[in-house]
């Protein structure tokens, strides 16, 4: 297990005194194959990590903001060649619409990242999406095996990666007790977080490589994760705690199977999930974007109340959930509204869209520093994945 902890936390991370992590992009200088060779030593994880104990519980409080993000293309610059885009959980709702969007631009081979083939060859054919513009390699995020054989297979493809938008998640609202993945992880911790924390730290090689002039990596977040909405309010709240449940396995054996290390939730657990995947971001921008010109972001699509995000929750909340958000909240979009505003967002042909806001600075509670916070995250992976 020694070497898959080493994929997901690079070897050269520096680690201080003070707990904090220097801005670091050598990862990009060093072949992936020798990643995987590289010796993963956890003792200078171990020894940080009381650090980051100590500074208290990581709320999630966020805050939606435009984007404060680079443009790596001059508006007006002509690309020389179609776009790669891998798209994770492209075989219904956001994925699938924006996946078509993408398609019918004729700018983008887009892979469609799924588990199921068939669903998503059935679903790419009824939304009229031509073959030579799409592909579909098969990819199940809770599967640590899987996310390495897809980016294996991909490298062998020998297509450039331009843009990664990591979409697919799960969400088990009336789940009374966790399930698993295969590497025995709460399963939409698992997949919405860990799963594509590793996707997006193999293909980081890839992106660096693509010549592509707005290449960037694309999380999609959610209003429910931030604490400073009143989206992020209602209950179960989203919190990380001091991570205590991550940093021993999230395997609801010897330890929670939540994140903060509390009872089991399945609507909070997807909600930290969400805080996961916008803090990723968030810190992937600081450390590799002025050096490597990708974009890091997450986005909120806007409130897209029919996809099959909801199908565990009880009917009545199926029924009355869409016509609540349509005509209280009005933060409902369509699938197709939201696929269409995504793929504007995600090709930078303009903003678009008022639905979809770009997550790009989280507040962290004043006790604890945004790198020490990373800094905990990532200890808690590299134990996860130990374990
Ligand atoms: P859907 O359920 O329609 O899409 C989720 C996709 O994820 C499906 O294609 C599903 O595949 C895929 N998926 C689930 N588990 C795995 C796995 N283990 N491996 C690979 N793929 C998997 O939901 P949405 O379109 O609503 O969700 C898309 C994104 O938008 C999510 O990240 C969600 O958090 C986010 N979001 C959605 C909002 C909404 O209102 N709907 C609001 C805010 C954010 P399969 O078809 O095989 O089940
Ligand atoms: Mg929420 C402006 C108010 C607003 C918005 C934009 C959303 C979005 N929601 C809002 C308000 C409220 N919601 C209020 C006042 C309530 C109490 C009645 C409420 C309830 C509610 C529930 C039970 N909302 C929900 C649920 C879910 O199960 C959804 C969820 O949390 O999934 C994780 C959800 C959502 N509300 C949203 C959005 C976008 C969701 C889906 C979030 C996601 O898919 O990430």
């Amino acid at each position: 297990m020694a070497l898959q902890a080493a994929a997901l936390v690079p070897s050269s991370f520096c680690f201080t005194k003070e707990g904090k992590c220097g801005k670091d992009s050598s990862l990009f200088g060093v072949s992936l194959a020798d990643q995987h060779r590289a010796d993963f030593s956890c003792s200078s994880l171990r020894s940080k990590r009381e650090i980051g104990f100590k500074n208290g519980a990581i709320r999630a409080e966020t805050i939606a903001a435009t984007p404060s993000v680079t443009r790596a293309a001059p508006a007006g610059k002509k690309t020389l060649r179609q776009g790669t885009v891998v798209i994770t959980g492209a075989s219904s709702g956001l994925g699938l619409a924006t996946a078509k969007a993408l398609a019918e631009t004729g700018k983008w081979h887009v892979i469609m990242a799924c588990r199921d083939f068939l669903k998503t060859e059935r679903a790419a054919k009824s939304v009229g999406m031509a073959k030579e513009d799409y592909s579909i390699m098969h990819l199940d995020l809770a599967s640590l095996d899987s996310v390495r054989q897809f980016v294996d297979n991909f490298q062998r493809s020998g297509r450039p990666l331009d843009v990664l938008v990591c979409n697919a998640a799960v969400y088990f609202p009336t789940a009374k007790e966790p399930t698993y993945t295969a590497d025995g992880f709460e399963l939409s911790v698992g997949t919405n977080h860990l799963g594509h924390f590793l996707l997006s730290r193999l293909l980081l090689v890839d992106l660096n490589k693509s010549d592509y002039p707005s290449k960037r990596l694309v999380i999609v977040g959610s209003i429910t994760g931030n604490t400073n909405t009143l989206a992020g309010n209602v209950p179960p709240k989203a919190n990380l705690g001091d991570m205590r449940g991550l940093a021993a396995g999230l395997n609801g054996l010897n330890t929670s199977s939540m994140i903060d290390g509390g009872e089991f939730d399945g609507a909070k657990a997807y909600k930290d999930s969400k805080v996961c995947n916008m803090l990723t971001m968030q810190e992937f921008h600081r450390r590799y974007h002025e050096d490597t010109g990708i974009t890091f972001t997450s986005l909120y699509p806007g409130c897209i109340a029919t996809t099959g995000l909801f199908r565990e929750h009880i009917s009545l909340f199926r029924t009355l959930f869409p016509p609540f958000q349509k005509y209280i909240t009005k933060g409902y979009v369509s699938e197709e509204e939201a696929g269409t505003h995504c793929e504007n967002f995600f090709c930078f042909r303009g903003s678009g869209a008022t639905s979809v806001i770009s997550i790009t600075t989280i507040k962290l509670s004043e006790s604890c520093s945004r790198d020490v916070a990373f800094l905990i995250l990532l200890q808690a992976i590299a134990s996860c994945i130990k374990t």
